[in-house]
């Protein structure tokens, strides 16, 4: 045999692909999902290159490799991954997953909970297909750090956790418009070398990986619009559900916005997550409403003869 598959289907959530792996897909164990994506980053990067990058993906594609739960009240675990490594939480990914189940015939309308490397999120499927999810607990970390950026100048933001690390900041002097998106990307990737060089990071070390750009919208109605950059250097097509959170614990941090209200996040190209949250013991629980649409059903074919099996090396 020098051939094997991999079954997968392709979603994207407001625009940001997901690729959900729902066969052939690495044996990981059965320990908890934190310790399996330490096993996948460490033993299985082929795998997670071939499935995400070219030549059958590409940077902006998330991978999603569905994995038996811990948690029996889970309907599945997943771990994320993208093309340079892992992702702990993922948004946009969760609601593409959801969609996916849904697709399968595996949920239906109702409440569903799904465990990842950070924490169980909640998904509820409705009956008109829009997707509810109530992510990990978001917190601040630190408000207004100012850092310089090589090329650029000056730039404060705040650090903060949706599920992942963000800095996020308003007052940066670009338009957020499609045309200004080889800038922003430029942009972004200088703020990020910025935080490491200045050993600025999340709590306990964590690397920020994502940095978030706002600006008001011109479509009214809408609270803000971003830019997201994501760990390989593309941007989030979708408004980024954990960067939607992040922002929800900075809004609420700063007293502008209250529980149960609603935020209308746009992303860079005019698609629009519909947030909120609750207080729970203290903490901001975010809740992320979208949709994802399925539009492919395939094997992907690994032949070893093929000398790029495996994706186009970096
Ligand atoms: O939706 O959380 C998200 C996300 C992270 C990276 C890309 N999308």
């Amino acid at each position: 045999m020098n051939s094997s598959r991999v079954r997968v289907i392709d979603s994207h959530t407001c625009g940001e692909p997901t690729r959900t792996v729902i066969a052939g897909g690495p044996d990981l164990g059965n320990g908890p999902l934190a310790e399996r994506l330490i096993a996948f980053a460490k033993n299985h990067d082929a795998f997670r290159n071939g499935v995400v990058n070219e030549p059958r993906g590409s940077d902006v594609l998330v991978g999603a490799l569905l994995q038996e739960p811990c948690d029996p009240s889970c309907v599945t675990g997943v771990i994320f991954f993208n093309n340079v490594g892992n992702l702990l939480m993922c948004g946009h990914g969760t609601i593409g997953v959801v969609s996916t189940l849904a697709h399968l015939g595996r949920i239906y309308p109702g409440l569903h909970r799904i465990e990842t490397p950070v924490g169980v999120v909640t998904a509820e499927l409705r009956e008109d297909g829009r997707i509810t999810i109530e992510n990990v607990p978001s917190y601040r970390s630190t408000r207004g750090v100012a850092i310089e950026v090589p090329g650029f100048g000056p730039v404060t933001g705040d650090v903060a956790w949706g599920g992942n690390w963000f800095f996020l900041a308003g007052n940066h002097g670009f338009p957020l418009v499609q045309s200004e998106i080889p800038n922003l990307t430029r942009f972004t990737l200088a703020i990020r070398r910025a935080l490491a060089s200045q050993f600025i990071t999340g709590d306990n070390g964590g690397e920020i990986d994502h940095v978030e750009l706002f600006a008001d919208s011109p479509t009214p109605g809408i609270d803000s619009r971003n830019f997201v950059l994501c760990p390989g250097g593309a941007y989030d097509r979708s408004p980024c559900g954990t960067g939607t959170s992040a922002k929800l614990a900075c809004l609420y941090a700063d007293g502008k916005l209250k529980p149960a209200e609603i935020w209308r996040q746009e992303s860079i190209i005019g698609s629009v997550f519909e947030a909120s949250f609750r207080i729970h013991e203290g903490a901001v629980i975010p809740r992320i409403t979208g949709r994802a649409f399925i539009n492919a059903e395939s094997d992907l074919i690994f032949n070893v003869a093929d000398p790029f099996c495996m994706g186009i090396p970096s």
